[in-house]
């Protein structure tokens, strides 16, 4: 009998055939804001960028406020001088964000000892962006990742208005259509919709939700978009009959989602700028009602739903409503939960509640060398928690082969995600 047919039967050599098995998986990342080189600088990459990132930019300033307007004048360089001083030098960087840039740079073969950020500085210099897109991947075994593309962005919408599909020129880099403006700006979208040649006018009648479908159906075509994304508030309601972008996201995001077999991504529990002085970095987090979710999956059983939630509270709920609806699929440890004891918990929970039918991570990565730390740590977390659940397994009497083992691991990172989206 082949080795990895065979039933393991010690717990230990279980444990560790989970432990591989995560270790070597490959990787689709289904939720990230990386673009390939074509995209030009919408594409960050190295030490200036991941010093700066903004959950660092948020940590720095409990350390060494100023006045922001002081703060984004500054040079990235010089933003990124500061980070390293405050976060890095005068306060050992235990944070995950302050830990994973230097996760990174070991990876990359630098040495964090040293702290010498004019060497970090110089190796990125020496670097061409296309190697090190290749390099990063092959590091981090991403297989396959999922970009934030935004038709509202002025800067990437010219590239697919003139390139179509092939706009990212790489396989392994597929593109979501991103379209918070529609749910949760209407007003100063449907201008623009009209600038672009869709007659949208703000009141929505039949006409205005016609000419959106039109806009999104095209868009979805443009892009090959493997789902449609959209970030809402906590207290977003679907059903809010006074609501424009539950009227949208009912009337013209679900059918044109539905008629082209396109998931819709759902991530909610964002309280927007709650200190605009920060920008990107001034986000928060709210409770969202698990009822919202719940009424869709169940009123658009033709539809597919991708959802992640930002609060903890609303981590357990989920996954009960996942119970309920397989067009329901959870996924991420998002942003402000993707920490140790977090990734833990909830993968925990997602594995007791959902066994192996849901996505444990995205990366979420801004900057791309991030998908190295990211994907390290989670892969840790998430192979801590498989092998308490596999040790549980053992103990039944019950016993996987590694074989099974190896096929469980590629259903979390990546089979579930691509069989949702028929990819
Ligand atoms: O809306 C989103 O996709 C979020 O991930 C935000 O981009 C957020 O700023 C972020 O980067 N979280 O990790
Ligand atoms: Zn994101």
């Amino acid at each position: 009998m082949a080795p990895d047919k065979a039933p393991i039967q010690d717990p230990d050599e279980l444990d560790r055939a989970v432990r591989t098995a995560v270790a070597r998986a490959p990787v689709t990342d289904m939720h990230t804001h990386l673009y390939t080189p074509g995209f030009g600088d919408l594409l960050l990459w190295g030490i200036d960028e991941l010093l700066t990132y903004h959950y660092l930019v948020a940590e720095v300033f409990r350390y060494a406020p100023m006045p922001y307007e002081d703060w984004w004048a500054l040079p990235k360089r010089a933003q990124a001088d500061h980070v390293w001083r405050h976060v890095f030098l005068e306060h050992s960087p235990v944070s995950e964000a302050a830990r994973g840039v230097l996760t990174t740079l070991r990876e990359l073969g630098l040495d964090p000892a040293s702290r010498d950020l004019d060497a970090y500085r110089a190796y990125f210099a020496d670097k061409s962006v296309t190697d090190h897109v290749d390099d990063v991947l092959r590091i981090a075994n991403v297989t396959s990742l999922v970009m934030t593309n935004d038709p509202f962005d002025d800067l990437e919408r010219p590239r697919w208005m003139d390139r179509g599909p092939d706009a990212a020129e790489d396989g392994r880099f597929h593109a979501a259509l991103r379209i918070d403006p529609l749910l949760s700006q209407l007003p100063a979208a449907a201008p623009r919709l009209r600038e672009w040649g869709y007659e949208a006018g703000d009141d929505l009648d039949e006409e205005d939700r016609a000419q959106i479908r039109r806009f999104l159906g095209e868009w979805i075509d443009r892009m090959n978009a493997v789902y449609v994304a959209a970030s809402l508030a906590p207290t977003f309601d679907p059903f809010d009959e006074q609501s424009p972008g539950a009227r949208v996201l009912r009337d013209c995001v679900l059918p044109v989602a539905r008629d082209r077999n396109v998931p819709v991504a759902l991530m909610i529990g964002v309280k927007k700028l709650i200190n605009p002085g920060l920008r990107l970095a001034g986000d928060g987090v709210g409770k969202m009602d698990i009822r919202a979710v719940e009424r869709l999956c169940a009123q658009y059983e033709n539809n597919k739903f991708l959802v992640t939630l930002l609060a903890r509270e609303n981590q357990h709920e989920l996954c009960v409503a996942a119970r309920k609806y397989h067009n329901l699929m959870i996924f991420g440890c998002w942003w402000f939960l993707n920490i140790p004891e977090l990734v833990d918990e909830i993968t925990s929970l997602r594995t007791e509640l959902l066994g192996l039918s849901f996505v444990p991570q995205h990366s979420d990565a801004r900057v791309l060398d991030q998908v190295i730390y990211k994907w390290l740590h989670s892969r840790r977390l998430i192979a801590d928690a498989l092998a308490r659940h596999y040790r549980n397994l053992h103990e039944t009497g019950w016993r996987p082969t590694a074989a099974e083992v190896d096929r469980d691991v590629r259903v979390l990172f990546g089979d579930n995600f691509r069989r949702f989206v028929e990819r």
